[in-house]
Protein backbone atom coordinates (compact mmCIF):
# COMPACT_ATOMS: atom_id res chain seq x y z
CA UNK A 1 0.00 0.00 0.00
CA UNK A 2 2.53 2.39 1.16
CA UNK A 3 4.67 2.10 -2.16
CA UNK A 4 2.18 3.53 -4.72
CA UNK A 5 2.09 6.70 -2.88
CA UNK A 6 5.56 7.09 -3.12
CA UNK A 7 5.60 6.06 -6.79
CA UNK A 8 3.26 9.06 -7.28
CA UNK A 9 4.75 11.49 -5.91
CA UNK A 10 8.27 10.54 -7.35
CA UNK A 11 6.38 10.55 -10.47
CA UNK A 12 5.12 14.15 -9.59
CA UNK A 13 8.28 15.20 -8.54
CA UNK A 14 10.38 14.25 -11.84
CA UNK A 15 7.65 15.38 -14.05
CA UNK A 16 8.15 18.80 -12.09
CA UNK A 17 11.86 18.89 -12.21
CA UNK A 18 12.60 17.54 -15.95
CA UNK A 19 12.06 21.00 -17.39
CA UNK A 20 14.28 22.54 -15.42
CA UNK A 21 17.01 19.96 -16.57
CA UNK A 22 15.91 19.87 -19.88
CA UNK A 23 16.60 23.68 -20.36
CA UNK A 24 20.57 24.21 -20.42
CA UNK A 25 19.80 28.42 -19.88
CA UNK A 26 18.40 31.07 -17.97
CA UNK A 27 17.30 34.35 -18.52
CA UNK A 28 17.58 37.56 -17.12
CA UNK A 29 15.44 40.47 -17.40
CA UNK A 30 17.19 43.94 -17.39
CA UNK A 31 14.12 45.87 -16.24
CA UNK A 32 14.74 50.20 -15.78
CA UNK A 33 16.44 49.82 -13.41
CA UNK A 34 17.07 46.17 -12.04
CA UNK A 35 18.53 42.58 -13.13
CA UNK A 36 15.04 39.99 -12.60
CA UNK A 37 16.06 37.97 -10.36
CA UNK A 38 19.26 40.02 -9.04
CA UNK A 39 20.60 36.52 -8.04
CA UNK A 40 20.56 33.12 -9.89
CA UNK A 41 22.09 29.66 -8.78
CA UNK A 42 23.11 28.42 -12.03
CA UNK A 43 25.08 24.48 -12.83
CA UNK A 44 28.51 25.27 -14.71
CA UNK A 45 27.39 24.84 -18.39
CA UNK A 46 24.70 26.89 -17.86
CA UNK A 47 23.98 29.42 -20.46
CA UNK A 48 22.95 32.74 -19.16
CA UNK A 49 20.81 35.48 -21.36
CA UNK A 50 20.17 39.07 -20.46
CA UNK A 51 17.27 40.73 -22.01
CA UNK A 52 16.83 44.44 -22.30
CA UNK A 53 13.16 44.25 -21.09
CA UNK A 54 13.63 48.75 -20.10
CA UNK A 55 13.36 50.90 -21.97
CA UNK A 56 16.70 52.57 -21.25
CA UNK A 57 20.06 51.26 -22.60
CA UNK A 58 21.46 49.18 -20.12
CA UNK A 59 24.65 46.87 -19.73
CA UNK A 60 26.10 43.61 -18.12
CA UNK A 61 29.64 44.38 -16.76
CA UNK A 62 31.02 41.47 -14.37
CA UNK A 63 34.20 39.24 -13.97
CA UNK A 64 34.84 37.95 -17.31
CA UNK A 65 32.12 38.96 -19.19
CA UNK A 66 30.83 42.25 -20.16
CA UNK A 67 27.97 42.37 -22.70
CA UNK A 68 28.78 46.64 -23.84
CA UNK A 69 25.55 48.83 -24.63
CA UNK A 70 22.54 47.26 -24.99
CA UNK A 71 19.75 48.51 -26.51
CA UNK A 72 15.93 47.68 -25.37
CA UNK A 73 15.22 44.62 -26.44
CA UNK A 74 19.10 43.17 -27.32
CA UNK A 75 19.96 40.59 -25.62
CA UNK A 76 23.67 39.36 -24.63
CA UNK A 77 24.54 35.66 -23.58
CA UNK A 78 27.42 34.02 -20.95
CA UNK A 79 28.18 30.80 -20.38
CA UNK A 80 28.71 29.98 -16.65
CA UNK A 81 31.83 27.45 -17.14
CA UNK A 82 32.72 27.46 -13.89
CA UNK A 83 31.92 27.23 -10.85
CA UNK A 84 31.95 30.52 -8.55
CA UNK A 85 30.31 34.08 -7.49
CA UNK A 86 29.95 36.24 -10.48
CA UNK A 87 28.63 40.17 -9.17
CA UNK A 88 28.08 41.93 -12.06
CA UNK A 89 26.60 45.57 -12.41
CA UNK A 90 25.24 47.66 -15.02
CA UNK A 91 27.49 50.43 -15.86
CA UNK A 92 25.04 53.35 -16.05
CA UNK A 93 22.79 52.35 -13.41
CA UNK A 94 24.70 50.62 -10.59
CA UNK A 95 24.56 53.79 -8.80
CA UNK A 96 21.01 52.93 -8.49
CA UNK A 97 21.38 49.90 -7.51
CA UNK A 98 21.23 47.83 -10.30
CA UNK A 99 23.53 45.18 -9.61
CA UNK A 100 22.95 40.90 -9.94
CA UNK A 101 24.64 37.95 -9.09
CA UNK A 102 25.38 34.57 -10.76
CA UNK A 103 26.15 31.72 -8.79
CA UNK A 104 27.52 28.60 -10.23
CA UNK A 105 27.77 25.65 -8.81
CA UNK A 106 27.34 21.55 -9.24
CA UNK A 107 26.09 20.68 -5.70
CA UNK A 108 22.42 20.20 -7.12
CA UNK A 109 23.20 19.77 -10.89
CA UNK A 110 20.28 21.60 -11.88
CA UNK A 111 19.58 24.95 -12.39
CA UNK A 112 18.07 27.51 -9.74
CA UNK A 113 15.90 29.65 -11.21
CA UNK A 114 13.10 30.16 -8.88
CA UNK A 115 11.38 27.09 -10.59
CA UNK A 116 12.56 24.85 -7.75
CA UNK A 117 9.76 26.45 -5.99
CA UNK A 118 7.04 25.42 -7.78
CA UNK A 119 9.14 21.94 -8.21
CA UNK A 120 8.35 21.43 -4.49
CA UNK A 121 5.29 22.65 -4.62
CA UNK A 122 4.44 20.08 -7.38
CA UNK A 123 5.49 17.43 -5.33
CA UNK A 124 3.90 18.27 -1.82
CA UNK A 125 0.85 18.13 -4.11
CA UNK A 126 1.77 15.02 -5.54
CA UNK A 127 2.34 13.63 -2.30
CA UNK A 128 -0.95 15.19 -0.49
CA UNK A 129 -2.80 13.88 -3.56
CA UNK A 130 -1.55 10.02 -3.36
CA UNK A 131 -2.02 10.20 0.41
CA UNK A 132 -5.38 10.91 -0.62
CA UNK A 133 -5.76 8.22 -3.08
CA UNK A 134 -4.35 5.75 -0.89
CA UNK A 135 -7.19 6.58 1.99
CA UNK A 136 -9.97 6.42 -0.65
CA UNK A 137 -8.31 2.92 -2.58
CA UNK A 138 -7.71 1.59 1.57
CA UNK A 139 -11.83 2.06 2.24
CA UNK A 140 -12.75 0.71 -0.92
CA UNK A 141 -10.71 -2.42 0.00
CA UNK A 142 -12.46 -2.85 3.16
CU1 LIG B 1 20.97 49.89 -16.45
Amino acid sequence: MSRLPLAFALAAAGLAVAPAAAGSGVTISAVDNAFRPSSVTVAPGTRVTWHNAGKAPHDVTGSGFASGNLDPGKSYAWTAAKAGTYAYICRYHSGLGMKGTIVVRSASGLPKTGGDHVALGLLVLGAAGAAGLSLRYGWRLR
